[in-house]
């Protein structure tokens, strides 16, 4: 039943004006017609960081899903991670092999689901983690020659990988590509207490270069602030339309930081931002980021995911991962986890979208 109700939203779907166009081929053009067509059903796609790869008391098992096993399905989107590629090590920030991490790419894409990648390098001025902020650091990627050239390479190495990302018959996969996230907070090197506005802009700009460099034109580009209350807060660092495809939002509920009602909050004035911007310039606003670790008060995902999302046009709604060896640091339940029934609510409402729903989306 729920399905056919899904299914008539989405015969009714068809594309957007034609949005500009950041240095995107076919692939990633096709990408962003079927992010339109989602928009237009009145659809938002669901997405889950790393589902495929791990779940709570699981790891490398393939096939498996937290997520599936609940409700029978797979999130339309996949995230990844791709921190510490540019150390030249195998395994990623989370031990996700970068191999295992390309192959359920390919193979999420194959069954007809879409991905996005969101890059956790460590700090190139200072060799620390990526949660290794300091005043000024951000700052000496365009000040200091050495850490300029290391980002560089580090940048190569990302589109590289990038770019290697191919189907079956040797053509490109089109990717979601979320660079320098959250940097209207101060926890990553890039956040807002690390520098000027203008070495944040030279961060992408200097990302999109590298790219451009390597012919990486499979991705579509999301920026994703922290919670914001504001348009001015949202738009401080803009690196320009030249740069962005997608309007994102990264937007978590703490209990210690407003719980529901702050999150609510945050939601509907950070969303209604993106998305009037994403319809002034033709581009698309997703909730690039989200999630409630240990689902500790009941029903996060009806009572207060699908209202937040329901009341704009995101194309998707991704949370965070379910980690197998961090006890309580989950976003998702699954199958006999005692909140359960709120997913399965977010799951048959008729606006929710799993990869089954959108398979048949152009
Ligand atoms: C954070 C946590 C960490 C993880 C990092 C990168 O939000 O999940 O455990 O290492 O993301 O994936």
């Amino acid at each position: 039943m729920i399905q056919s109700i899904k299914i008539s939203i989405l015969s009714g779907a068809c594309c957007l004006a034609a949005a500009t166009c950041v240095a995107a081929g076919p692939e990633a053009e096709a990408l962003r017609h079927r992010l339109e067509s989602v928009v237009k059903s009145g659809g938002v796609m669901f997405g889950q960081h790393d589902a495929t790869v791990y779940g709570h008391d699981w790891a490398w098992q393939p096939g498996r899903c937290d997520v599936r096993e609940l409700c029978g399905d797979y999130p339309a989107i996949l995230s990844f991670d791709l921190g510490r590629l540019e150390t030249g090590s195998e395994v990623n920030l989370d031990s996700v092999p970068f191999e295992m991490i390309r192959n359920e790419i390919k193979r999420h894409h194959r069954s007809g689901g879409i991905c996005t990648i969101s890059w956790h390098p460590d700090n190139p001025a200072n060799g620390g983690s990526t949660w290794t902020p300091g005043p000024g650091v951000l700052d000496t990627i365009v000040s200091d020659r050495e850490v300029r050239r290391k980002l560089e390479s580090w940048n190569d190495m990302t589109a590289d990988f990038i770019v290697s990302l191919r189907d079956d018959q040797g053509e490109p996969i089109p990717v979601i590509f979320r660079p320098w996230h959250e940097h209207t907070g101060s926890w990553f090197w890039w956040g807002r207490d690390c520098g000027s506005a203008d070495s944040y802009r030279q961060l992408w700009s200097m990302t999109r270069e590298a790219f451009d460099k390597k012919g990486v034109d499979n991705v579509l580009w999301s920026y994703s602030p922290d919670k914001v209350m504001t348009a001015e807060e949202y738009f401080e660092r803009y690196p320009g339309d030249d740069m962005v495809d997608i309007l994102g939002a990264d937007i978590y509920t703490f209990d210690n930081y407003g719980g529901f009602p702050r999150f609510n909050e945050f939601a509907n004035a950070e969303l209604a931002i993106a998305c009037d911007y994403a319809a002034k310039t033709g581009k698309i606003a997703a909730l690039t980021e989200t999630g409630y670790e240990g689902l500790t008060t009941p029903g996060w995902y009806d009572q207060v995911l699908l209202p937040a999302i329901s009341a704009f046009p995101v194309a998707y709604v991704c949370v965070w991962r379910n980690a197998h060896n961090k006890p309580g640091h989950y976003y998702a339940p699954w199958r006999g986890h005692s909140d359960e029934d709120s997913f399965m609510q977010f799951y048959n409402s008729d606006q929710t979208l799993f990869l089954n729903d959108i398979k048949q989306i152009k």
